[in-house]
């Protein structure tokens, strides 16, 4: 068993949770904020067996705008005045093995 940990930007959230569900897989998805940027974006959390993992990844890639985004100018809240340009990527996944899972 996995947890994947998938952070994908608000845009494609609801793409990207429709297509999981579609293929079969169980989603939590949470409103969450980067660090970095501070814009809002969304991470899911779903379980799977081993086997599953790559074709999860295949569909978030699927899901997900193709182009990076390339964003300009100052994260907000920050005390750095200056602007940045980076590349926002479709989602950032992580893979963890699961100890324990149960569904009481
Ligand atoms: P943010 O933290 O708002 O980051 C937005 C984009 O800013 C990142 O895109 C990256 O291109 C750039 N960036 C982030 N931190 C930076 C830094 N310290 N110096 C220079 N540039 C930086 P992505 O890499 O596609 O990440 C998109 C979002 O995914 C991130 O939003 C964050 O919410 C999450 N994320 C990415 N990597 C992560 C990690 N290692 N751990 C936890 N969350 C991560």
């Amino acid at each position: 068993m996995r947890l994947v940990v998938a952070v994908v930007q608000d845009r494609d959230s609801q793409a990207v949770t429709g297509a999981l569900v579609k293929h079969g897989y169980r989603v939590t998805k949470g409103s969450s904020t980067g660090g970095f940027l501070k814009r809002g974006n969304a991470t899911l959390l779903i379980g799977c067996e081993d086997s599953m993992v790559e074709s999860l990844v295949t569909v978030i890639r699927n899901a997900c705008e193709p182009v990076a985004e390339l964003v300009t100018g100052p994260p907000a809240n920050t005390a750095v005045g200056m602007p940045v340009s980076v590349a926002v990527r479709g989602s950032t996944v992580f893979v963890i093995e699961v100890e324990r899972y149960e569904r009481l």
